[in-house]
């Protein structure tokens, strides 16, 4: 019996869907699962007549396999990789590729990487993003791992992955240990983003311009023509547009309460660490956070109690300054994300080619947009690119969207209508682009109550100074200036 170009350890949603993209790409799979129930279930079902081999235990896994073997790893995210991985070893000899698609978080895919390569192996950490739907018919995906594991996972990968108009794949190597890992958590973090920029349009349309759900399916489907063209925006179309059996509109019926599942908390977590100000990420998941907190909510709206003001400019003339904020507000997040990207690069020794992850994000993901395709295109103009905002084409319409963006924001806080993304998305901007912020003043005060000393614009950097603010403090300063 031929043996198999790969194994699937894990059918569940995302395993099942990603080996019928292998067998239709050529591929021949053998594929494993803890409960072996499910493997009878899945070769006796969906992959009848297929080149699919099921296997009942691991050795019989491991025999199925051509060498050096690829086993691909598709179970919940933590302590059942471990022991997966340990599981597996003792089966696996030098040479032999495990492969991590879940959603790992990355120091576990760093440490996973030392443990298998101490024991001759390669590992593989890949970001899989695209849902269900994307593991069938092409995800993007974003590797990471043993660099030598790459020439025989990438014939599978670039096969499977989904592709762009000119048939770029998207999916490339990203770089060492958890760096697949570690992009695709930006990634996620970028979704929490975008969805909660959405929302808050919606948010003020519905409460501050006061339309109903088919009014803006219109704006929505409009605004798909344009820049913003996007997945997120068109399921949001089609959402505003879906009504059920009886004629309702069924988002108006859904409870506001957000879940989520991490990956938008480490991306903020690893941006504090990282000392990068990714507000706007930080934002959206402190907002699925408040959302949760419904009864509470309820509560304080009795005890502060308000109305939102009839809107009575133009409303159409609002609505194009709305996408316009929105957009202006994608773009900072966008801005945001790539810089924690480079700062992590830094700290992890990774060489992350920004253009190429771009491109990765390009399609089959839930963030596919055309205007990844211009990140890309800046990226590619100037590889060492400090700030998005800093390129041409961004910078020029950042210039040109401005005061739509903040009389957008301006209108939200003066009617009381929460808009924490699209706020500190300006508020970002705004920072970023003042050469004199009042750290001087912050500086004074650390300096004040703890010595820590400060730098001055009449002298060189890094030259530092104390002063005995009350007369009766000594000369003795902190050790560390940490700027
Ligand atoms: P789940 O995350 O629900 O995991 C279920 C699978 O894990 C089953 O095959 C289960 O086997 C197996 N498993 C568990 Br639980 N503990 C195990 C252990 N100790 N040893 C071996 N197998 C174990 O499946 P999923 O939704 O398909 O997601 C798979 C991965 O892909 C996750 O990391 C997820 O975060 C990621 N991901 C999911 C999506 C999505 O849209 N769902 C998208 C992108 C990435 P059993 O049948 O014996 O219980």
């Amino acid at each position: 019996m031929k043996k198999a170009d790969i194994a699937l350890v894990g059918l569940a949603v995302m395993g099942e869907n990603l080996v019928m993209n292998m067998e239709s790409k050529g591929f021949t799979v053998a594929v494993y699962n803890r409960t072996t129930e499910k493997v009878r279930n899945f070769v006796e079902g969906r992959a009848a007549g297929k080149n699919i081999i099921g296997t009942y235990s691991l050795q019989e896994l491991a025999d199925s396999l051509e060498k050096p073997r690829k086993i691909m790893m598709m179970v919940k995210a933590g302590q059942a990789v471990d022991d997966l991985i340990d599981n597996l070893l003792p089966y696996l000899e030098e040479g032999d590729i495990l492969i991590d698609g879940g959603n790992s978080h990355f120091p576990d895919t760093i440490r996973r990487t030392e443990y298998v390569e101490s024991k001759g192996l390669l590992y593989v950490g890949t970001g899989v993003s695209g849902g269900e739907e994307g593991a069938l018919n092409g995800p993007s995906m974003m590797p990471g791992g043993s660099p030598a594991a790459w020439e025989y996972v990438k014939p599978i990968f670039q096969a499977i992955c989904a592709k762009v108009e000119d048939g770029s794949p998207c999916c490339e190597w990203v770089g060492e240990n958890g760096a697949g890992h570690f992009v695709k958590m930006v990634h996620n973090g970028i979704e929490y983003g975008d969805m909660q920029l959405i929302c808050e349009a919606y948010q003020l349309m519905r409460d501050g311009l006061g339309m109903t759900a088919e009014e803006m399916h219109e704006v929505f489907a409009a605004w798909n023509e344009t820049e913003l063209d996007s997945y997120l925006i068109e399921i949001t179309r089609d959402i505003l547009g879906y009504k059920d059996e009886n004629g309702e509109t069924t988002v108006n019926y859904i409870l506001d309460t957000a879940g989520q599942k991490g990956t938008g908390k480490w991306t903020a977590v690893s941006a504090l660490d990282e000392g990068v100000p990714l507000t706007l990420i930080g934002e959206a998941v402190f907002a699925r956070c408040l959302s949760a907190m419904k009864s509470e909510r309820v509560e304080a709206e009795k005890v502060f109690p308000k109305t939102i003001p009839a809107f009575e400019g133009d409303k159409a003339e609002f609505i194009e300054c709305i996408r316009k904020a929105l957009y202006a507000s994608k773009i900072i997040s966008y801005a945001q994300g790539f810089t924690l990207m480079a700062t992590a690069a830094k700290t992890y020794n990774w060489n992350l080619n920004y253009g190429g992850i771009a491109l990765m994000w390009r399609g089959g993901c839930i963030i596919r947009s055309v205007f990844l395709g211009k990140i890309k295109e800046a990226y590619e103009k100037n590889p060492a690119l400090q700030n998005l905002l800093l390129d041409d084409y961004f910078s020029s319409a950042i210039k040109e969207l401005v005061p739509a963006w903040r009389e957008v924001v301006a209108y939200a806080v003066k009617a009381g209508v929460p808009m924490p993304a699209f706020s500190s998305a300006l508020n970002y901007f705004d920072g970023y682009t003042t050469a004199s912020l009042p750290a001087n003043l912050l500086q004074a005060q650390r300096d004040y109550f703890g010595a820590h000393t400060y730098e001055r614009i009449d002298y060189p950097r890094g030259q530092v100074f104390h002063t005995n603010w009350t007369g009766h403090g000594g000369s003795t300063s902190a050790g560390t200036y940490n700027a």
